[in-house]
């Protein structure tokens, strides 16, 4: 098996660390069969961000978007968590102050266990009225009616995403800085680092001296300021993180 040197120095530090954040992306569900969204198999080299992911896109072509998302919601339906998810559902029970912020919408690290998650991006299995704006779970695949419409209200349905240009849930990135800028160290996993606000939560987490820790197959803008950088697959490199922690647990038992 392969053994990366830095691991050792890690471990170390989250032996004694008491606050963990991870921020996930799209790299992360990449090894559960799930597109990520830039780079060449990425989803935006297929489709335009502008037709499918903005608010003035859905008023132009709601069936158009829905259409798409109706596609994405029969892929993730059909995937499951992978090691890198587990992990993380299992380091929540280790740790006693972990919280995982998540730019996902596929609800992967819920099926792996993870229950303290803030998703910053929204969730695709919930819909939104655009009129009542209330929300509820659907997860019929396909959708019955495309466009759907609320069944209370006869409004049209959204997905229950964050869209370019639109802002996140102000609970959600309060708590997500919040916990970021008071952690001691920030894993950022398999996400390009490009999109705001999220990509700005390691840097807030550095600013109050926490430790960042990047684990991705390619380079990001967040990489020069990483402490730790693994560049390879989060299915992967946590496994390994993983083993050299549990050792360390086992040998303080002992
Ligand atoms: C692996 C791997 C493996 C592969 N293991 N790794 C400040 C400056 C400039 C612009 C802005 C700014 N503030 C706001 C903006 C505008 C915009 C923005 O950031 N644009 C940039 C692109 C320039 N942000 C917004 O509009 C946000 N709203 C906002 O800030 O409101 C206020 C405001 C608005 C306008 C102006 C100013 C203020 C909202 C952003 C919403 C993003 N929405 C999406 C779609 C969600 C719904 C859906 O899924 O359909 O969210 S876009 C898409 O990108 C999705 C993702 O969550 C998000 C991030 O992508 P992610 O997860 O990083 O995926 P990828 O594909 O980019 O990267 C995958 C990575 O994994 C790669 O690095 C691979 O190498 C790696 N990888 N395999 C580990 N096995």
């Amino acid at each position: 098996m392969r053994k990366i040197p830095e691991i050792s120095q890690l471990i170390d530090i989250l032996y004694q660390t008491k606050q963990i954040v991870v921020l996930t992306g799209a790299g992360i569900s990449a090894e559960s069969g799930i597109p990520t969204f830039r780079g060449e198999e990425g989803l935006w080299k297929q489709y335009r961000a502008e037709d499918l992911a903005t608010p003035i896109a859905f008023i132009k072509d709601p069936k158009l978007v829905w259409e798409w998302y109706d596609w994405r919601r029969g892929i993730i339906a059909s995937k499951k968590p992978n090691a890198g998810h587990k992990i993380l559902g299992r380091w929540e029970k280790i740790f006693p102050n972990f919280i995982l912020i998540t730019q996902n919408i596929d609800g992967l690290h819920q099926k792996a266990g993870s229950k303290n998650i803030l998703e910053l991006h929204g969730n695709i299995w919930k819909v939104r009225c655009t009129e009542e704006r209330t929300i509820t779970e659907n997860h019929d695949i396909p959708l019955e009616e495309i466009p759907p419409h609320c069944p209370d209200c006869g409004a049209l349905l959204r997905p229950h995403v964050v869209w370019f240009g639109e802002s996140l849930s102000s609970s959600v990135l309060y708590k997500a800085f919040q916990v970021s800028s008071s952690c001691e160290i920030i894993f950022s996993i398999g996400t390009s680092a490009v999109v705001q606000p999220a990509a700005s939560l390691p840097l807030a987490a550095a600013e109050a001296n926490a430790k960042i820790v990047e684990i991705n197959p390619d380079p990001t803008p967040l990489t020069s300021y990483a402490d730790f950088s693994f560049r390879g697959k989060a299915g992967e490199i946590l496994p390994l993180i993983n083993k050299e922690l549990n050792k360390k647990l086992k040998d303080r038992k002992e």
